[in-house]
């Protein structure tokens, strides 16, 4: 298992190299080019200034995340192929700085939702909440309106034009059905993957979050039976998953030990965190210990030591502490984050121990 960190790059994150560096255990950051839209074909030199600044560090850079799929690659519009021919320059781009495995997602319209990013738990920290019934049956325009005036439902980092075109989105996936979104999958996979294996990269798709149907659009990454099906969709080493505790936690009948046992020779990225769910089916983040939340995180590391998992693993969300939300990005602050990886590595290290 080889540690990483997220980090959202030079001057766009407090969390910083210097900070990431007095971290144990971390070999490599994760990350992106946060600025560049879908569809974008990454500058060159953009990226080799990210691992030169990583080199300083003695980071590897070997994880993207994420290289953002095209809203019509996921509708399967005709100038999908244009964008999927981005998509391809971008990962070639990336193959030459030295770049191993590629994290995006196949979520229409949104990102990870939640309902509040600032929920004030009992010990006084907050953190990233989903409430379900804020949005259960909530109709396009009732959403775009309380978008707009940021109650209720907030998405990060969903600037005004892009929340313009909301309405317009809604309007495109109408009538569009899970199948429709599988087949799109497909369609973009059996371009990519070939690509991916002669350069060597390896696709670890994330699953959705929360992981069930929201605002009426599908989601597919959401369980052991689909995840089957999207390893069967093309089934090659190079086609495989950024598995995330936490996504797939949201939902309490995903046993999600058991599926990193079955699935852990396509696992090429793993996000540890937890999450606790409540019966009504709300859900806050929480710190990575396995008795703070509903997901086990210590049999979720024996999974992964117990299957031999090579792979890459980054403390996912964490926590605001100690006044940090008043700095940091929802959701990746520094010190949730920083105790998450001593837990993780105090979990791992403990089996490796138990080896011997
Ligand atoms: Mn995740």
């Amino acid at each position: 298992m080889k540690m990483t960190f997220r980090w959202y790059g030079k001057d766009n994150d407090e969390v910083t190299l210097d900070k990431i560096k007095q971290i144990p255990g971390v070999e490599g950051v994760v990350w992106s080019l946060h600025d560049m839209a879908a569809g974008e074909s990454w500058p060159i030199e953009r990226i080799k200034e990210v691992k030169k600044q990583a080199d300083e560090y003695g980071f590897n850079i070997d994880v993207v995340e994420s290289v953002n799929v095209h809203e019509d690659i996921k509708l399967g519009l005709p100038t999908r192929d244009k964008y999927i021919e981005t998509y391809i320059e971008t990962m070639e781009k990336l193959a030459t700085v030295g770049v191993k495995c590629i994290c995006y997602n196949f979520m229409p319209v949104f990102d990870w939702t939640r309902t509040e990013l600032y929920k004030k738990t009992e010990d006084g920290s907050n953190a990233l909440f989903f409430e379900k019934s804020k949005i259960e049956d909530i109709d396009p325009v009732e959403l775009i309106n309380k978008l707009s005036k940021n109650v209720d439902v907030t998405m990060p980092g969903w600037e005004p034009e892009r929340l313009e075109k909301i309405e317009e989105s809604f309007k495109a996936y109408s009538d569009f059905t899970a199948e429709d979104l599988w087949d799109n999958l497909k369609y973009f996979l059996e371009k990519i993957i070939p690509v991916a294996e002669r350069l060597d990269i390896k696709m670890a798709i994330h699953p959705d979050d929360p992981a069930f149907d929201i605002f009426g659009l599908p989601r597919i990454i959401i369980n052991r039976d689909n995840i089957r099906r999207f390893l069967s969709l093309v089934d090659n080493k190079h086609n495989g998953l950024a598995l995330c505790t936490g996504s797939l936690g949201s939902v309490i009948t995903n046993d999600i030990p058991s599926i990193i046992r079955e699935f852990s020779d396509r696992i090429h990225f793993a996000h540890v965190r937890n999450v606790k769910v409540f019966e009504n089916g709300d859900f806050i983040e929480t710190s990575h210990r396995a008795c703070d939340g509903s997901v086990d995180i210590v049999e979720v590391m024996r999974a992964y030591h117990e299957s031999g998992y090579e792979g890459y693993m980054r403390p996912d969300h964490g926590r605001h502490l100690w006044g940090e939300e008043k700095w940091c990005r929802p959701g990746y602050g520094l010190y949730d984050r920083a105790m998450g990886i001593m837990y993780l590595l105090g979990i791992w290290d403990q089996l490796e121990k138990n080896k011997e």
